[in-house]
């Protein structure tokens, strides 16, 4: 599964979409069989207005749906597709901007894609994540840091004076 985000990831996926990489064709290669270990953060800046396209792949056979879940946040679920996501095509006659649903759980088809759209509006460290255990520990997941606000309001609350220390 591939993950962009609006902005700077979006315009990343577009280029991985220009070298005609297929996420969902019949024969991957067989180095993308073995996940490569990394720690993946993504960084927001608080009140951001985010998008994420969650790109199913035909890794494994064909794999199945994932469902993938946001602590955090709930999201409107703006579209889903199947096949590759098109970032030209796809947003002009695949999303429903009218009434989207809104979930915290997202199910990304096989082979296929759904985006999603939230508000970052909640700052802490907050981890995305395929409900199926097996797949999480295979590394279908990230986390993201929404940073600090302005506000008062708007930031981490400070660690209780009681927290007892780490050794
Ligand atoms: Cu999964």
């Amino acid at each position: 599964m591939a993950l962009t985000r609006s902005g700077r990831l979006r315009n990343a996926v577009s280029c991985v979409s220009a070298a005609g990489f297929q996420f969902t064709a019949e024969d991957q290669p067989l180095f993308l069989q073995t996940p490569r270990l990394a720690t993946e953060v993504k960084m927001i800046k608080f009140g951001e207005a985010v998008e994420i396209v969650l790109q199913g792949t035909s890794l494994g056979g064909g794999g199945i749906d994932h469902p993938m879940h946001l602590h955090g946040f709930s999201f409107y679920i703006v579209g889903f597709g199947f096949g590759n996501y098109n970032v030209t095509k796809d947003p002009s006659t695949n999303y429903n901007l009218k009434d989207p649903p809104y979930r915290n759980t997202a199910t990304v088809p096989r082979s296929g894609w759904v985006a999603i759209r939230f508000i970052a509006n909640n700052p802490v460290v907050w981890f995305m994540h395929c409900h199926f255990d097996r797949h999480l520990t295979w590394g279908m997941n990230v986390v993201f840091i929404v940073k600090n606000g302005r506000g008062i309001s708007q930031q981490m609350l400070p660690p209780p004076p009681d927290l007892p220390p780490c050794y």
